[in-house]
């Protein structure tokens, strides 16, 4: 190296012009329909990353979910995070800044799962996380000798700078108050992302619990939601986490698991600091299923009592339904997520499935195809059995059979998903599940939460074409704040446990005790929970969790 980058440019200390994306699926342009789903979250890993650019370099964020990209700037750096159903967008942007000289960079996890498809398009890609790697370019690129490929190893969240939140426009998301205080999970799913993504270094880490708390404490307003793969994959520290948010008069959304619900005392920890949705990955009602996928957690282990029950049977229902009894009991939303398409799944599955969920009560639901990432165990399984059909990544978003069923055909399966969420979501599915409720007031809650989303599907249309949609924030709050008044959410009001239908349970965030809550209020105003809906023929869901397999 001669001090110079390997596009030829020398060393320099000046202040650096750059540019950061996050490409969308398809243009967030469109005149058919905007989904809100991409208004929900703002783009914090690139946030993150921004927190390490010095004072005076010159930042641009943009986020191609909400806002038209302005390609016509002549940036020295551009940083872009791809997703793989962005990949295709990621890689023409890339081309066309590195066509107009600028230095691009690629990472997140499509480029980690495929370095060498992304170094096509880029001068470096990134693997993993980017706490170490990211600054370690940086100095490198000052230094005039950035390399080629970067792969995460140290993996820590100490030290880490605060996300550049000014750098996003928080009126045009619904919920702008997303966090993640850990990273990755400490259970190993055949079909996750995560241990392709955290290949190198450790797989699950966590933030120091008063770093956590200093960044919520800067959150304007009372909603929050951790975007946390598994927030309660290490007890201890959500233990610790609840305990420093009880008081601070948050309400927050989240996801877990069955394991992480049935410990005892930690589902009443959180729902003291103001947990009001959780969102569990499901998956599937069959046992040979959750085996085959290695996510036997479902099926019993750590937890005591209920949990025992299923790994004696082998069927993970009991358990399921014990976890889901115990969330509404203590007045907390419950998002099932399932995914079809295991190998011993066979057409009966979606109706089976949609049936369960709605005897269960269960607010929202997402539905997923089974989909091989690369790098997953998954995909390797499937690729060596020559079961793979499509490499078209803008087909990997969980709505196409990618790959050949075992116990249906590729249609039955695509049909199946659709019709899973029309029969959830439609009316006399919504009656059905609201009534699933112990009294009138659980029936009302049901109904006026999902039912009411659902209605609400071409407001949101209208709200993000008019970039308004941060303005629905208030009124969504007061309407899921009223419905709080019968849970048992507040300090000191926890509910006892009780017969499983007699809780609450509401539209993800929902204050729990009317008046008593007021009192805890922050001096913040208060903010709503995050509607969301996951394809065009499926009505809008309650807030539920993004995260979609
Ligand atoms: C929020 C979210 C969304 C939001 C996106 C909001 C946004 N603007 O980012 C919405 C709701 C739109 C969404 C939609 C979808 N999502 Co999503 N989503 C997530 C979720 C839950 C959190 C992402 C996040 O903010 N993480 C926290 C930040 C800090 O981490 P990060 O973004 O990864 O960034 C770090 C690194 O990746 C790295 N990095 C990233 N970019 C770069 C660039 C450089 C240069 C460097 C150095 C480093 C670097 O450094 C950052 C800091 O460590 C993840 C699960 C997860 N835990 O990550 C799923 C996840 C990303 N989604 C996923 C999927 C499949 C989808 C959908 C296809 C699902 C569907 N059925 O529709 C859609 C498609 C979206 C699209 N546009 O293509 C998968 C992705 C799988 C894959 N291999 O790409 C994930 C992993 C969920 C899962 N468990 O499988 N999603
Ligand atoms: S699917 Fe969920 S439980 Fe399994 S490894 Fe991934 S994040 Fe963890």
């Amino acid at each position: 190296m001669d001090g110079r980058d390997p596009r030829g440019r020398a060393a320099s200390r000046r202040p650096l012009k750059v540019k950061m994306i996050s490409p969308a699926k398809t243009a967030a342009d469109s005149v058919y329909w905007r989904s809100i789903k991409y208004s929900l979250f703002p783009p914090l890993g690139l946030a993150t990353l921004a927190g390490y650019l010095g004072e005076d370099d010159e930042v641009t964020l943009q986020d191609e979910h909400v806002e038209k990209l302005d390609l016509s700037d002549e940036p020295d750096l551009v940083v872009i995070e791809a997703y793989i159903t962005s990949a295709r967008r990621a890689y023409r942007y890339a081309d066309h800044y590195r066509a107009k000289g600028a230095y691009v960079c690629l990472g997140g996890l499509h480029p980690t799962s495929l370095p060498e498809e992304a170094a096509q398009h880029a001068d470096s890609v990134f693997r993993g996380p980017g706490e170490d790697t990211w600054p370690a370019f940086l100095a490198d690129f000052r230094a005039g000798h950035p390399k080629p490929l970067y792969h995460s190893t140290v993996r820590t969240l100490a030290g880490m700078p605060r996300p550049r939140r000014d750098l996003i426009k928080r009126e045009r998301y619904l919920v702008p108050n997303s966090l993640v205080v850990s990273r990755g999970c400490p259970h190993r799913c055949d079909f996750c992302y995560k241990e392709t993504f955290f290949r190198g270094g450790r797989s699950f880490y966590v933030q120091a619990v008063e770093d956590a708390l200093a960044e919520i404490d800067r959150l304007p307003r009372r909603h929050l939601y951790f975007l946390d793969d598994n927030l309660f994959g290490s007890p201890p520290f959500a233990a610790a986490l609840c305990d420093g948010l009880r008081g601070m008069g948050r309400l927050w959304q989240s996801a877990g698991t069955v394991q992480g619900v049935m410990r005892p005392g930690l589902l009443e920890k959180a729902v003291e600091s103001g947990l009001r949705s959780l969102f569990i990955g499901f998956e599937t009602l069959d046992p040979v299923n959750l085996r085959a996928q290695h996510k036997t957690q479902n099926l019993g282990g750590a937890a005591e009592g209920a949990t025992a029950r299923a790994a004696a049977g082998g069927a993970p229902q009991a358990e399921y339904e014990a976890a889901i009894r115990r969330l509404h009991d203590l007045g907390v939303m419950v998002n099932a997520a399932f995914v079809f398409g295991m190998d011993h799944d066979d057409s009966s599955v979606f109706a089976r499935t949609v049936e369960w969920t709605l005897a269960q009560g269960i607010e929202t639901s997402t539905f997923h195809i089974l989909t091989p990432y690369p790098g997953t165990p998954l995909e390797r399984r499937l690729t060596a059995d020559g079961r793979v059909t499509s490499r078209d990544w803008d087909l990997y978003d969980t709505r196409h059979a990618v790959f050949r069923p075992a116990g249906m055909s590729a249609e039955e399966l695509e049909s199946g998903y659709w019709a899973a969420y029309r029969d959830f979501y439609r009316w006399s599915s919504i009656w059905k599940a609201a009534f699933a409720h112990g009294d009138l007031r659980e029936h009302a809650r049901h109904l006026a939460y999902t039912g009411g989303w659902k209605k609400l599907e071409p407001m949101w249309d209208l709200a993000i074409r008019g970039g308004k949609v941060h303005a629905f924030v208030p009124l969504l709050e007061t309407i899921l704040d009223r419905f709080g008044s019968g849970g048992g959410a507040m300090p000191g009001r926890l509910r006892p446990p009780a017969r499983a239908s007699l809780s609450p349970s509401c539209g993800g965030v929902r204050t729990a005790g009317g008046k008593a809550h007021a009192e805890s209020r922050p001096k913040a105003p208060r903010t709503c929970a995050a509607p969301r809906r996951p394809d065009r023929v499926g009505s809008l869901p309650l807030p539920s969790h993004p995260e979609e397999t």
